[in-house]
């Protein structure tokens, strides 16, 4: 028996996910707009991280900055709209420009927004607004998440924010960036892996050589985001990383490697991985689930979001 695409994402099942996130994306869709706005706010000016203002170099901003100009000339109550349509997924033009926006650009658009909010050129959140008690509720409860989930649930709402046509926005196209010169680049050690596949999957994320990343994959091998629908096949996984892991730091810590059928391995690691946005100020932890064929190429890796810290000492125990 060999795996196919669904048998090979359940491999390692006991890998405890960050369930709270989808949860909580889910009871955070239902509030007004007004209160999801300010929830969102809150929440990030409470978080007690800062995003390292250098993130936004490595983000193309050229995209964003006519919508962003238009916006900053508006009168607050406008301002304001856009806001809430962009939360209510409303048929306006700065709503589509919006998706067809990468997600580091998304990210950026509100870190700009933010900013202004801040210097009172953008309409801030209203000093003493009132949230629903459901929007109350929701905020302790986000409140208690780890700072990699409490980024996350961020990620996934502004990622979502915006209207898109028929579901589908062709996405701006973003240059492509070469990869780290072999100079700077480093190399991981993983507790108890040896496998050379995945050694070289980290590095070369590291050091941003998707082409090189990609080429340990199977021809219609699979990664599967957290949360997320596998993406299959090498192109479609070179455009997600291009589009996705530019800055990411991966900092795998401990593994576990055992035969699977058919002559496949199945390993996995646990560690962490930082976002350039927050740099080494949060710590997102995660997991990585290799299944890798009898040649040696990556057939699946799903990456998941974990539920606690422990899970990452409970590899050896617990798979
Ligand atoms: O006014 O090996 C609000 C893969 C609204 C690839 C706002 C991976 C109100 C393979 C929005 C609050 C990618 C899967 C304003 C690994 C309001 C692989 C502004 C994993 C102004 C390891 C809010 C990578 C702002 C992972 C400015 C898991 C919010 C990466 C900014 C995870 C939020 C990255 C930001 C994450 C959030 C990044 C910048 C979770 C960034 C999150």
């Amino acid at each position: 028996m060999s795996f196919t695409l669904n048998s090979a994402r359940v491999i390692f099942p006991d890998t405890q996910v960050a369930e709270a996130v989808p949860e909580t994306v889910k009871s955070f869709n239902q509030l007004s707009a007004e209160d999801q706005l300010a929830l969102l706010w809150f929440t990030y000016t409470e978080m007690g991280v800062t995003i390292t203002p250098a993130a936004m170099q490595v983000v193309n901003m050229a995209f964003a900055d006519n919508v962003l100009t238009q916006i900053k000339q508006m009168p607050a109550l406008e301002q304001t709209q856009v806001m809430c349509d962009l939360v209510n997924h409303t048929d306006t033009p700065i709503c589509q420009t919006y998706s067809s926006f990468g997600t580091n650009v998304k990210l950026g658009f509100w870190y700009q927004l933010s900013d202004w909010m801040k210097q009172g050129i953008v309409a801030p959140i209203p000093v003493g607004y009132q949230m629903s008690e459901k929007a109350s509720d929701l905020f302790q409860a986000m409140r208690q998440l780890e700072g990699g989930q409490q980024l996350t649930v961020f990620q996934d709402v502004v990622i979502n924010m915006g209207y898109a046509p028929t579901g589908h926005t062709p996405k701006v196209k973003e240059p492509v960036v070469p990869p780290q010169e072999s100079a700077l680049q480093t190399k991981v050690n993983i507790k108890g892996i040896k496998n050379v596949t995945v050694l070289s999957y980290m590095n070369h994320m590291n050091a941003f050589d998707f082409q090189a990343a990609v080429a340990l994959f199977a021809e219609e091998g699979a990664l599967k985001p957290p949360f997320q629908e596998p993406i299959v096949g090498q192109e479609n996984i070179l455009a997600y990383m291009r589009e996705e892991c530019y800055g990411l730091k991966l900092l795998p810590a401990e593994g576990i490697s055992e035969p699977a059928e058919g002559g496949f391995t199945q390993i996995k690691v646990a560690g962490k991985v930082q976002t350039p946005w927050f740099s080494d100020s949060v710590g997102i932890n995660l997991a990585w689930r290799f299944l890798l064929n009898p040649e040696g190429k990556i057939f699946f890796v799903g990456i998941d979001l974990l539920a606690s810290p422990q899970e990452l000492l409970k590899l050896g125990v617990v798979r």
